[in-house]
């Protein structure tokens, strides 16, 4: 037989396989056997030699002609399996399935607290307002009665910018600016945000956060203060707390106070009670019984003159460090843990 009609023979034989493939791996194999590099057209070509040179060139041509044919042959098949594959896939697809969620946030611990706070004092009737924390001096010192030569002015307790500008050391220049805005009374705002001091240790960091509070009106007293406050700590931490008040002083209130709380950990007993019926002194109240946790006064009538409002008038206000309160709240022993940024910590407070 010569070997052009070999070629025919191998084209026809091919005809008659494919019928007889049904899959992608065996249409795969059956490639090999025709089309590889040592199939049936690769040794039907490798016997050229065998022809007389004349012969040569229309048995190349018909050798390729079939070689042509072939790999259309295999693409085709090739397609109708792969759209058979591409159906099947589809037909598993089922478009009501609920999606896969990305992995969500949690909020921060501080965030947490805070939040929780400003609920509560907004629900009292505080509004909250929110500003910048690079501050003017005046803002942030001179409206608030601190004399020239206090330590907080020096260059290693605040972070200066310029002259006259500096990292906000606490919120109050919020509540100033909100009594320059209003003009006079009523004022009752809360100002929640971060504030910036050189301080870093174990239970200090250079940024922190706080919530301030401001109430003005007629007739302000102390027992206002002091209901307010009580309210507040027992929305916060419970209603069995106890609530005391020290004398102390800063600059922008007079009378200024320290409040405390019986310990959240002892309840008040400076010892905790462990195993059967063992006793061990409180870690966290350190046995007293008490933790500090706001500062308060009456405002200084010296801020209501440095803002414009009528000396005469009356006010309370109040700080506390949320940080502080979310140490207490979570029980968290080390500050560092809030601004580690650690995945593990920070997930556990949903
Ligand atoms: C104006 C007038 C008075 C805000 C106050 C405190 C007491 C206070 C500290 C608590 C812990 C700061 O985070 S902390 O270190 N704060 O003790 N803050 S009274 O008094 C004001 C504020 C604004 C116009």
């Amino acid at each position: 037989m010569n070997l052009i009609a070999e070629l025919e023979k191998l084209l026809s034989g091919l005809h008659a396989d494919l019928p007889g493939v049904s899959s992608l791996a065996g249409l795969d194999e059956l490639q090999t056997v025709y089309l590889g590099r040592k199939g049936a057209l690769a040794r039907l070509m490798g016997r050229l030699p065998e022809l007389s040179p004349a012969d040569r060139p229309a048995f190349g041509k018909a050798a390729n002609a079939v070689k042509e044919e072939m790999v259309s042959l295999f693409a085709q098949r090739r397609k109708v399996y792969q759209t058979q594959a591409e159906d099947a896939g589809l037909a598993r697809f089922d478009p009501s399935l609920p999606g896969r969620l990305p992995g969500q946030g949690t909020l921060h611990p501080v965030t947490l607290v805070m939040e929780e706070i400003c609920r509560i004092l907004v629900n009292l009737g505080f509004e909250t307002v929110n500003g910048p924390e690079v501050e003017t001096d005046f803002n942030n010192f001179q409206a608030l009665n601190f004399p020239p030569d206090h330590p907080a002015r020096d260059m290693q307790d605040t972070f200066f910018v310029r002259e006259g500008v500096v990292m906000r050391t606490h919120t109050s220049p919020m509540q100033v600016r909100a009594m320059l805005e209003k003009g006079k009374p009523p004022v009752a705002v809360i100002a929640p945000g971060k504030v910036y001091r050189r301080d870093s240790d174990m239970t200090h960091s250079p940024m922190f956060h706080q919530i301030e509070g401001l109430l003005v009106d007629e007739n302000v007293s102390l027992a206002h203060l002091r209901g307010t406050l009580t309210f507040f700590l027992r929305e916060l931490f419970g209603p069995q707390v106890k609530v005391r008040f020290r004398p102390s002083f800063f600059p922008f209130t007079e009378p200024s106070l320290e409040v405390d709380m019986s310990c959240i950990l002892c309840k008040g007993t400076g010892q905790r009670v462990i195993g059967r019926g063992g006793k061990e002194p409180c870690r966290v109240c350190k046995s007293s019984g008490w933790l500090e946790i706001l500062g308060a006064g009456m405002v200084d009538p010296a801020v209501f003159t440095a803002v414009g409002f009528d000396p005469e008038c009356s006010g309370f206000a109040f700080g506390l460090g949320v940080e502080r309160v979310a140490m207490l709240k979570y029980g968290i022993d080390d500050l560092r843990n809030f601004f580690e940024s650690d995945l593990r910590f920070l997930k556990q407070f949903i």
